[in-house]
């Protein structure tokens, strides 16, 4: 279908102005994608049309389509709640109230227990002008090094792998339209035709083109049925697979000399780590036979143009890191990166987990993706916030971390939460419950109550994506606009007003603005000198351009939309190969739990579902939990389709209805992550962290089936 053009004019200018519009060119509230759509309002409802915005070319998923539902939703908040004692249920409060409580709390354990004890947790979700805020509210306001984000659970693997290797962490260093270019892809742990399904018209295009694609994963998901070659890996053994195609493309004389020589250091090490991945003992640690090996060197080294792009199944693994190194250092030895028409990239995630893991919300950062630890940064940043360098906290721990600690005798005993149900999508789920019941005080700001927002002492509710204003930073680093079609709804505040209004109460409201062009005014500021430079950026050149693309360090430069043509962003300037060795997932498996877990995602569902499981159309499609196994493992356990399995691990358990396909390894089951409940799949998952990204292996532990009588019936909410 081709979608109309909207009318970029008074309407939605007029939304600039914070007026009520009938009609918006914005984005979809959910993936990376973002999805350019145009809303209208009527009397009744929102409407969803696709726009022809350079991402997604007229296309959305049924997540995009079936968005607005949640904005006029009876399940949304309208009104703050806070419970009177911790014993007591949740009930509506005023605004005055709830806030004068959450700064209240904030100052009593501020005061008992000293700043860091006051924690805070955000989102990929949140637009950069709210991601910003929430660090500076973290630094500034509360003076607590205890942030971070759940971007952490997201690409923080695939980020400090590319830090490492180009000096710069942009998920896609060039846009999206290159990918439909390319003669061959490697997509290694991403099943877009599930998790971004406009995405896959770049890769259909590429293969009409005559162009090569090789997918790795362990399911023959519905993007490995568009595959040319389809590598059907053990879980988490994609390091040893890129070290051993690696392997392959030095023996069989495919490397580009001329491009290691003149743009590279380090790969006479690496050359010397990979000559022990031979292709017979690559096959015994991945289960991807040598003659497919050979084929996926073949495509990737004698295409033109190729491209190798990694997402979660790759990088949520206690050795991520290492994992997307040993795929990078492939794509170097094959000349990609920084070469026209072919690279390396990340497929970021939420919405904005671009520019939410570069202004601030992470525990070791400043905006501008600088390092909180860089003292000309602190000095650069405190100028901008007018505060005192030495003011400034030093980096925190991460995500896991961090909640870990909640409630612990040394750990903070207050959290402050926005954009994320971490009860839900937190690695072993159970325990992290159980640190956020032992906390002294919890505030969520969220749009629905969450199964997060249930455990609150006040609860926030927070503004929608159509009823602001904003940026967000797309997978390909490309800075778009979040408009407002109209006001949130009676007693509802944006997060930017919640946050300032609580600076307010601390002491800090002359420094806190909730108008977001101010915001962005204040974080091209901060970014200016940064390796994310929003200095030039402005919301008017964002919708005259289709977004702009950072580094963008002036208002006349064009912004970057292909990184590392002429040099890397370290210091020499050239890209560093890094050797690293395969190492065995952080649980094997045993006797008692003889099978891999691995989760993900589906088509219809959204993170922890907090959103979509409130949108009828997708929870009919999807209404429960549910566990893929081959059917080897089905008859061997007695297990019939839709009965009802128990999945086990070590730390705890989910039920969920048996869905028995071939498309799954016989060694490996398969939960989606989208429930609380009784089927939630963090209750099983290894919370196992990578040693320098920080990441829990979501992707791999240990379990048995166990196969529930019909009487315990019940799956999850
Ligand atoms: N429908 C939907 N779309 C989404 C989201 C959503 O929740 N729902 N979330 C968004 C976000 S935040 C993200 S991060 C992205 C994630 O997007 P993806 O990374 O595409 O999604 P996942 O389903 O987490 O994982 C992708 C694949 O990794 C495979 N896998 C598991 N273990 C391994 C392994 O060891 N090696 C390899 N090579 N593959 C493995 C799984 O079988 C799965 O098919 O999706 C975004 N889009
Ligand atoms: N087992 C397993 N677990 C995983 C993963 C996996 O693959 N397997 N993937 C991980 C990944 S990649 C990610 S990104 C995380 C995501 O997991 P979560 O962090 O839980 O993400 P969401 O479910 O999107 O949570 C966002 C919450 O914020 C609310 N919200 C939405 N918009 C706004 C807003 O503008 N303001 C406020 N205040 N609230 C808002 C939503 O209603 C929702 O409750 O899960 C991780 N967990
Ligand atoms: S692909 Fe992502 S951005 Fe596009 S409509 Fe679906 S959820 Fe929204
Ligand atoms: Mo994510």
């Amino acid at each position: 279908m081709k979608p109309p053009q909207p009318t970029i004019g008074g309407m939605v200018q007029a939304a600039d102005h914070l007026a009520p519009a009938l009609e918006a060119a914005t984005h979809c509230p959910y993936c990376a994608l973002q999805c350019g759509m145009v809303l209208r309002r009527s009397e009744a409802d929102v409407t969803v049309q696709p726009r022809n915005f350079p991402t997604n070319r007229g296309g959305l998923c049924q997540k995009g389509w079936t968005s607005a539902e949640l904005l006029t939703s009876a399940e949304r908040l309208t009104t703050p709640l806070a419970r009177p004692r911790k014993d007591a249920d949740l009930e509506p409060v005023s605004w005055a109230e709830a806030l004068d409580r959450v700064a209240a709390e904030i100052r009593r354990i501020r005061a008992a227990h000293g700043p860091d004890a006051v924690a805070v947790f955000g989102g990929g979700g949140l637009t950069n002008e709210k991601a910003y805020t929430l660090g500076k509210f973290a630094r500034v306001a509360l003076g607590t090094a205890n942030i971070d984000y759940n971007g952490r659970f997201c690409m923080s693997s695939a980020a400090a792998a590319g830090i490492r290797a180009f000096g710069v962490d942009r998920g896609l260093p060039f846009p999206l339209a290159d990918i439909a270019e390319a003669d061959a892809i490697l997509l290694a742990g991403s099943n877009v035709a599930e998790t971004m399904p406009p995405f896959m018209r770049y890769l259909t295009e590429a293969k009409r083109r005559g162009g090569a694609l090789i997918v790795v994963d362990p399911r023959h998901t519905p993007t490995a049925q568009q595959a040319t070659l389809h590598l059907r890996v053990t879980p988490g053994t994609d390091l040893a697979l890129a070290n051993g195609l690696l392997h392959l493309a030095i023996t069989e004389g495919y490397l580009d000399k001329d491009y290691i020589a003149r743009r590279t250091t380090g790969f006479e090490e690496v050359r010397r780590v990979v000559a022990e991945y031979w292709p017979e003992r690559t096959e015994r640690i991945t289960g991807v036979p040598v003659a497919q090996q050979r084929e996926a060197v073949r495509l990737l080294a004698e295409a033109e143009r190729a491209m190798i792009l990694t997402a979660r199944g790759a990088e949520q693994q206690s050795k991520g890191t290492d994992t997307v190194s040993a795929l990078i250092n492939l794509a170097l030895a094959l000349g990609l990166p920084g070469t026209p028409g072919s690279g390396y990239g990340c497929l970021t995630g939420q919405g904005n987990g671009q520019g939410g893991r570069e202004h601030g919300q992470k525990a070791d950062q400043l905006p501008g993706y600088r390092r909180i630890d860089d003292p000309a940064a602190r000095a650069h940043v405190a100028r901008v916030w007018g505060v005192d360098p030495d003011s400034l906290p030093g980096p925190g721990v991460s995500a896991y971390e961090l909640l870990d600690a909640l409630g612990t005798p040394a750990g903070p005993k207050a959290l402050l939460l926005f954009g994320s149900n971490l009860v839900v999508s937190a690695p072993h789920a159970r325990h992290v419950e159980e640190r956020v019941r032992s906390l002294e005080f919890l505030a969520v700001a969220d749009v629905v109550l969450s199964e997060t927002a249930r455990l609150a002492d006040v609860v926030l509710p927070a503004a929608q994506w159509a009823e602001e204003e904003g940026t967000m930073t797309n997978l390909e680093g490309r800075v778009l606009r979040r408009r407002r079609l109209h006001e949130p709804p009676p007693g509802v505040r944006t997060d930017l007003e919640i946050i300032a209004a609580l600076a307010a109460r601390l002491g800090h409201g002359a420094r806190f603005s909730a108008e977001p062009r101010a915001v962005f005014e204040e974080l091209r500021r901060a970014s200016a000198g940064g390796p994310a430079d929003y200095s030039g950026i402005t919301y008017e050149r964002i919708e005259a351009e289709d977004g702009v693309f950072w580094p963008c360090p002036a208002e006349d430069h064009p912004g970057t939309p292909r990184m590392f043509l002429d040099r890397f962003a370290t210091p020499d300037g050239r890209a560093r190969f890094v050797p690293v060795e395969h190492r065995e997932v952080a649980e094997d498996l045993d006797a008692a739990h003889p099978l891999y877990l691995t989760t993900g995602r589906v088509l219809h569902h959204y993170q922890s579902g907090a959103q979509t499981r409130r949108v009828k159309p997708l929870l009919d499609a999807v209404p429960e939990p549910f566990v893929q196994l081959h059917p080897d493992v089905a008859e061997r356990l007695g297990i019939a389709e839709d009965d009802l399995v128990r999945v086990v691990s070590r730390r705890g358990e989910a039920t969920a209805r048996a869905r028995i396909t071939d498309t799954i390894r016989d060694d490996t089951v398969f939960l989606p992550f989208h429930w609380g409940g009784a089927g939630r799949a963090n209750s099983v998952t290894n919370p196992a962290l990578d040693p320098t990204s920080r990441m829990p292996e979501f992707k791999v532990c240990a379990v048995r089936l166990e196969k529930l009588e019909q009487a315990d019936a019940g799956v999850a909410p």
